[in-house]
């Protein structure tokens, strides 16, 4: 037992712990450069009586205090995939974030210049609760809890995260769309001071993605504001992202200011940029491949040259029980 702890009550991680998470966040921890150094200040969920599947990533945010305090309340459950987890270094330094720049550690990079406070959201479209939401509003109401998931880059990397979030569902409800609403569209922030390479053509800014309404409402979509227990890091999408688990990482839209509900399908940045590469719907799908390469196969991070770590890709990212449903008339080879 290499972790000790000032409280002589708390139980031991082994106590409250399945030994094949405990072993997991035994390996976290060493990635974390924690296991080692003989201490290790136990967080404050620990004496708890649901054990965590991971160990908190220190904060190194510039999240509003408010925020860090809703996380630090957030519900406890454990929520796992029996997958080990991608470490938090390779989930924060690996990143697809355009408008800090191309390459995948340019937004850990380029990213500390996003500013999160403050931060509105303009809801509009069809709607009732039109307006224009601070943070704060839009988080208000709801309880954030850790939700791992599986996660996939169109460019067949793949990892494992704890994100900490809330339910779009439920978020949606409260704007109460119109019946004639039939797709959600996100925006992501435009500022060049903030997000240096938007000065640049890369790509059309802002960064628009959507789902149709009945996608959004699924009850594994889920908006971000946390990761590792933590605050998003900015290369992350802070300080409000989507998450859509069972399609490729794209939708994912990072840094949203705008929530719009329509009648017509959004025009999504990619599948407006490259018609023939990235389709509206995106769901991971092993059997139609991307024109320029296979998307039966991913790498789950950590990889390496010497350890690629393929595995094959599952339908839906795993999550056919889940979502296969919305798609049941559709040709998903041509609405890809
Ligand atoms: N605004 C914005 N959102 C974005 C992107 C982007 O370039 N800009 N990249 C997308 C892509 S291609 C991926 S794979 C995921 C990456 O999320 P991660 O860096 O948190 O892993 O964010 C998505 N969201
Ligand atoms: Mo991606």
């Amino acid at each position: 037992m290499l972790i000790t702890t000032s409280n002589p009550n708390a139980p031991l991680s082994s106590d409250i712990t399945p030994e094949s998470v405990y072993l997991e966040r035994r390996t976290l921890l060493k990635s974390l450069g924690y296991i080692g150094t003989g201490s290790l200040l136990l967080p404050h969920w620990a004496n708890a009586a649901i054990a965590r599947p991971y160990d908190v990533a220190p904060e190194r945010t510039n999240a509003p205090a408010w925020l860090k305090q809703k996380i630090n309340a957030r519900q406890l459950q454990a929520n796992s995939t029996g997958e080990s987890l991608t470490p938090y270094d390779s989930v924060t330094t690996y990143n697809n974030f355009y408008e800090f720049g191309l390459d995948k550690s340019d937004p850990a990079e380029n990213a500390g210049t996003l500013k999160m406070e403050p931060w509105k959201v303009t809801v509009d479209g069809l709607c009732n609760k039109a307006g224009i939401y601070t943070l704060e509003d839009i988080l208000k109401p709801h309880a954030l809890e850790d939700r791992i998931y599986r996660f996939r880059c169109v460019e067949a990397w793949s990892m494992v995260v704890p994100w900490l979030g809330f339910s779009l569902a439920d978020l949606i409800k409260r704007f109460e769309p119109k019946s004639d609403a039939k797709y959600i569209e996100f925006t992501t922030l435009v500022d060049k001071e903030q997000m240096p390479n938007q000065r640049g053509g890369s790509l059309d800014w802002p960064y628009v993605e959507g789902l149709r309404l009945d996608e959004a409402m699924n009850p594994l979509a889920i908006m971000a504001v946390g990761v590792y227990g933590r605050s998003l890091p900015p290369q992350n999408g802070a300080p409000l992202r989507l998450i859509t688990p069972w399609k490729y990482g794209f939708k994912s839209i990072k840094s949203i200011v705008r929530i719009r509900f329509t009648n017509t399908q959004p025009k999504t940045t990619w599948a407006v940029m490259a018609p023939s590469e990235y389709g509206f719907y995106a769901n991971v799908n092993p059997a139609v491949d991307h024109p320029r390469w296979t998307q039966s196969r991913e790498r789950r991070l950590p990889a390496s040259l010497f350890n690629p770590n393929w595995r094959p890709t599952l339908p839906f990212n795993g999550y056919s029980k889940e979502v296969a449903a919305l798609y049941r008339n559709m040709d998903l080879r041509q609405y890809f």
